[in-house]
C-alpha cells in the first residue's frame, strides 16, 4: 500500500476526549472512528490489526478442537425468558421490537441461543464432548462506555461453548480452553494471568479471567508474583497434564477484587511476593454445569437415562485485545508504539527520502516495495515529499515494526535496515526477506 492512498487520518495532536494512551493513539493514528457513544467504525489500520487478532484466537480455538460456526447478533426474546435471564440482564440488554411486534434483543452473549441449538439436535452422550465457539459482534448497553473501544456498547467476541456428561469430563473440556487461552496471549507477546473470578450474570462457581497488567486496567488484583514465573508451555491435551497446568497457576494465589479476601492473602503470601495492582480482562471463562441445560431442558441420552449436560462458556475480547496490546507496548513518553509482529498492521515499511526533481530514492522503494510483496509481505511504503525525520516520526508513531529507510548512500546490499527501538543494521534484501518471513 502507497502511504498516499491509504486511509489513515492522522492527527496531528493527541485528541483532548481520550484518557488512557490506548484509546488517544487509536483516535490519532485513525484506527477507529467513533460513531456514537461506545459505539466505533474500525478504519483500516484498527481493522488489520483486530483481523490479525481474531486469526490467531481462531487457531488456538481449532488446535484445541473446538469447532467454529457463527451465530446472529439478534435473538428472540423467548430462549431469554426460558433461562430466567430475561429480566434479570436488566437495563443492559439493547431490546428491540420488530413489525410482528415481537421482543428482540441484539445479544450480549449466547448460553442460551447455543443450548437452543444443541438441544435440537444432540441427543445422545456418545455426541459428547462437544465444544463450539463463534466470533461475533456483541452489544452491551454499558451505563459509562469509556476508554474507547476498551469498554465500548458494541464490541467484537469469541464466545465458546462446552457440552459434556458429567463434572469430571467438563472440567476437562475448561482445563483445554485455560491452555489454548495462554498460548492465545502468548501469539500476541502478551503476559496474561489467569486469576480466580466472580461469574456475575453468567453463573457458576469457577471461573478464571485472563488479565494483563497495567495501570490503566479496570479490574484490580491481588497475587503472587511467583505466578508469572509458572511455566506454561504445556503442548500435550491429555487430561491429566492440563489438570497440572492449571494446578501449577492455581498454587499461588491470585484473584480479582471480588474474590479478595486480605486474611487469606496474607496467610498465603509472603509480604515480599505479594502484588497488589490492575490490570486489564482480555478473557473470561466460566463453569457453570447444569445451570442452562436445566432450565432450558437440554438432556441427552446416558445409558437409558436422562442427563442433563453440563456447560462452560469461555470469551475472549477480540477487539479490547486491540487496546489492550496498545496499553502494554506503547510508549507514549517518546511516542513510540512496536505492534507484536503477529498483529502488526503491516509486516514492514519502506521510508525513501524523496528531494524535490529527484525520484530515484522513490525508484529505488518501489523495486524493494515489490520483492517484499512478491515473498508475501505486507508493506507499507512512504510515498510523500514530506522530510524524512517526520516520515520517521510518523512511523515510530504507527508502530510497524521494521523500517527501510533509503537515504542519501543507499547500496543495495547494504540497505537500512530498522526495528523499531533497536540500532538499524545495513543488510541485503534477501537476508531482510529472511527476517521477516521468520518472524511471521
Ligand atoms: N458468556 C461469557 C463467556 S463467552 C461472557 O460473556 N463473558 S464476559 O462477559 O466476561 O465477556 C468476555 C470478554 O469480552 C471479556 O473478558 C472482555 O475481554 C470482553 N468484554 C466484555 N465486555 C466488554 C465491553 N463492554 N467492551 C469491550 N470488551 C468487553
Amino acid at each position: 500500500m502507497y502511504f498516499s492512498k491509504s486511509f489513515i487520518p492522522i492527527l496531528k495532536n493527541n485528541p483532548t476526549e481520550a484518557k488512557i494512551k490506548s484509546h488517544k493513539l487509536m483516535l490519532r493514528t485513525g484506527m477507529i472512528k467513533q460513531s456514537s457513544a461506545g459505539i466505533y467504525s474500525w478504519l483500516p489500520l484498527g481493522f488489520k490489526v483486530m483481523k490479525k487478532i481474531e486469526q490467531i484466537v481462531r487457531e488456538e480455538q481449532n488446535r484445541v478442537g473446538v469447532q467454529e460456526m457463527l451465530m446472529p447478533t439478534i435473538q428472540s426474546s423467548e430462549i431469554w425468558k426460558e433461562s430466567g435471564r430475561y429480566d434479570d440482564y436488566g437495563e443492559e440488554m439493547l431490546r428491540i421490537k420488530d413489525r410482528q411486534n415481537r421482543e428482540m434483543l441484539y445479544g450480549p452473549t449466547n448460553e442460551e441461543l447455543i443450548t437452543e441449538i444443541f438441544r435440537s439436535s444432540v441427543k445422545s452422550y456418545k455426541s459428547l464432548p462437544q465444544l463450539l465457539y463463534h466470533i461475533q459482534w456483541k452489544f452491551r448497553d454499558e451505563l459509562r462506555p469509556r476508554f474507547g473501544i476498551m469498554r465500548c456498547r458494541e464490541f467484537y467476541m469469541k464466545d465458546a461453548y462446552s457440552f459434556d456428561i458429567s463434572d469430571d469430563e467438563a472440567l476437562y473440556s475448561y482445563n483445554k480452553f485455560f491452555l489454548s487461552y495462554l498460548n492465545t496471549f502468548k501469539r500476541m507477546e502478551l503476559s496474561a494471568i489467569p486469576m480466580a473470578a466472580d461469574t456475575g450474570p453468567i453463573g457458576g462457581n469457577l471461573s478464571h479471567e485472563f488479565i494483563i497488567l497495567a495501570d490503566t486496567g479496570e479490574s484490580k488484583i491481588y497475587t503472587d508474583k511467583r505466578i508469572f514465573e509458572v511455566d506454561s508451555t504445556e503442548t500435550i491435551i491429555d487430561k491429566n497434564s492440563l489438570a497440572q497446568l492449571r494446578k501449577d497457576f492455581e498454587k499461588y494465589y491470585s484473584v480479582t477484587d471480588e474474590k479478595f479476601n486480605k486474611s487469606e492473602f496474607e496467610n498465603n503470601v509472603e509480604e515480599n511476593n505479594r502484588l497488589q495492582t490492575k490490570g486489564i480482562e482480555v478473557g473470561h471463562i466460566f463453569y457453570f454445569g447444569d445451570k442452562y441445560s436445566r432450565a432450558m431442558n437440554a438432556n441427552v441420552d446416558y445409558n437409558g437415562k436422562k442427563e442433563f449436560v453440563k456447560m462452560g462458556s469461555y470469551g475472549i475480547g477480540v477487539s479490547r485485545l486491540v487496546g489492550a496490546i496498545i496499553e502494554a507496548k506503547y510508549d507514549e513518553k517518546n511516542e513510540i508504539m512496536k505492534w507484536p509482529l503477529s498483529v502488526s498492521p503491516y509486516d514492514c515499511s519502506i521510508l525513501p527520502i524523496i528531494n524535490k526533481n529527484d525520484n530515484s530514492n522513490l525508484d529505488r522503494a518501489v523495486n524493494i516495495y515489490n520483492e517484499l510483496k512478491k515473498n508475501d509481505l505486507d508493506v507499507l511504503i512512504d510515498d510523500t515529499d514530506e522530510n524524512i525525520s517526520s516520515k520517521i516520526k510518523k512511523f515510530n508513531l504507527l508502530g510497524i515494526p521494521y523500517q527501510i529507510i533509503i537515504g542519501k548512500n543507499f547500496n543495495e546490499h547494504k540497505i537500512e535496515f530498522k526495528e523499531i527501538n533497536k540500532e538499524p543494521i545495513f543488510i541485503s534484501l534477501d537476508k531482510i526477506i529472511k527476517i521477516l518471513n521468520k518472524k511471521k
